[in-house]
């Protein structure tokens, strides 16, 4: 059988990284988009770098252009757009460009299959985000249920998620969006709250930090494991139909329960104090006695906020043997763990 090609946009984040090694594991020869930027981007994939199977290009998904010809000579099989400015607060200071990468750049990329002349072969993958639901009444959130987007990154995204459902009606395309809810692992981005917890704990136990600021500290989440969620990208794309799928794990947490399970794990006990993190509200809120280890900033509230997430994967479970292996305690242990060895290193010095 032919050696199978992918594409990942998007290869130098978190996803991409797991992904890629995941396709490299079965084999595919993996070609990746690589951003240009003044720094080195690539640390999360420079473990696979030598992997006569990995390609990285230089271009970006707001040059439609590059993408274009990048497509045309690769030839992808599959491509997986993961590319995106993925911070929902950071969206709302750069609201242009959020639109530009996570919404149009899903456009530049199907019209780059269909010029290519892939239009029938080529397998799409969209990064399709449960912040699409926005607030919902009614939990848990199905492939069926009510978008109400509450950032422009949430916008971005349901642009791209109905562009990919438009080419599949019009143009018969196998294009699919997998809708999902966070995902994290000790390769998360430090300003994402888990890894900003996990790693804000790692640093206070060794002294490196005496407090951790945060924002609201009720917002409620579904979070998995990254490494589970690129395992389902890959399943959907294997099936004969495209669709829409929710991955999620069925459990929810608050940003306050992870702050606890992060400072247990260092053998702190914290009490709770003071005001209880709404929003506006500013002070102390966390200390054992006599030290204040959170502090609610407002600096870390959204212009509006999607309070609570939670999803139900019954399809992806059904149809495409998808399962969640890792809960939300051994979530937070691992990327504790990792970060305690990190700071040891004194790789997390700032
Ligand atoms: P990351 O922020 O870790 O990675 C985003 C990737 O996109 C990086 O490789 C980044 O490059 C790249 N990128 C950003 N802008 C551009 C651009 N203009 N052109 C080319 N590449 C670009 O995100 P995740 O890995 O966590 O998420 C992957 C995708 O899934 C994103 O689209 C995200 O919005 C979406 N998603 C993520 C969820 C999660 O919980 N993690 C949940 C639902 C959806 P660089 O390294 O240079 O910054
Ligand atoms: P989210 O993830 O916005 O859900 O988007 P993030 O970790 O940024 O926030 C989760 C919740 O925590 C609250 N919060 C804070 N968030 C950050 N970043 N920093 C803080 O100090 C802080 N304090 C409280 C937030 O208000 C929010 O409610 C992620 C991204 O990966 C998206 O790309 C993806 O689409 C969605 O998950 C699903």
């Amino acid at each position: 059988m032919a050696q199978k090609v992918a594409l990942i946009t998007g290869i130098t984040g978190q996803d991409g990284s797991y992904l890629a090694a995941l396709l490299l594991s079965k084999s595919y020869l993996v070609h990746g988009l690589v951003r240009r930027s003044s720094s080195l981007s690539t640390a999360r994939v420079d473990p696979l770098y030598n992997d006569p199977n990995l390609h990285l290009h230089y271009g970006d998904v707001c040059d439609g252009q590059a993408l274009s010809r990048l497509v045309a000579q690769v030839r992808p099989d599959e491509l997986y757009n993961l590319a995106a400015m993925s911070h929902v607060a950071v969206s709302f200071e750069v609201p242009e460009y959020a639109a530009d990468s996570a919404g149009l750049g899903c456009l530049r990329c199907l019209e780059a299959v269909r010029a290519a002349g892939l239009g029938a072969s080529c397998r799409f993958y969209q990064a399709s985000s449960s912040e699409m639901f926005g607030p919902s009444p009614e939990l848990p959130l199905t492939e069926l249920s009510p978008f109400r987007p509450r950032s422009p990154y949430a916008c971005a995204k349901l642009y791209a998620h109905w562009t990919v459902a438009t080419y599949r009606d019009s143009y018969g395309m196998h294009a699919t969006s997998g809708i999902l809810f966070n995902h994290e692992s000790p390769r998360r981005g430090r300003t994402f709250v888990t890894r900003k917890v996990t790693a804000g704990v790692a640093r206070i136990a060794a002294g490196l930090e005496t407090c951790l600021r945060l924002g609201n500290l009720d917002a409620a989440r579904d979070w998995g494991h990254a490494r589970d969620y690129a395992d389902g990208m890959w399943r959907m794309l294997q099936r004969d139909e495209p669709g829409d799928y929710v991955l999620a794990t069925g459990e929810m947490h608050t940003v306050r329960e992870l702050v606890e399970r992060a400072f247990a794990f260092v053998g702190v006990e914290i009490g709770w104090v003071g005001e209880r993190g709404s929003r506006g509200e500013v002070g102390v809120d966390a200390k054992i006695p006599g030290v204040v280890l959170v502090k609610i900033d407002p600096a870390y509230f959204r212009p509006s906020e999607v309070g609570t997430l939670l999803g139900d994967a019954s399809k992806a479970r059904e149809e495409l043997g998808w399962e969640p292996t890792t809960t939300f305690e051994a979530l937070v242990e691992e990327m504790m763990r990792s970060d305690m060895e990190l700071v040891a290193k004194g790789d997390l010095l700032t």
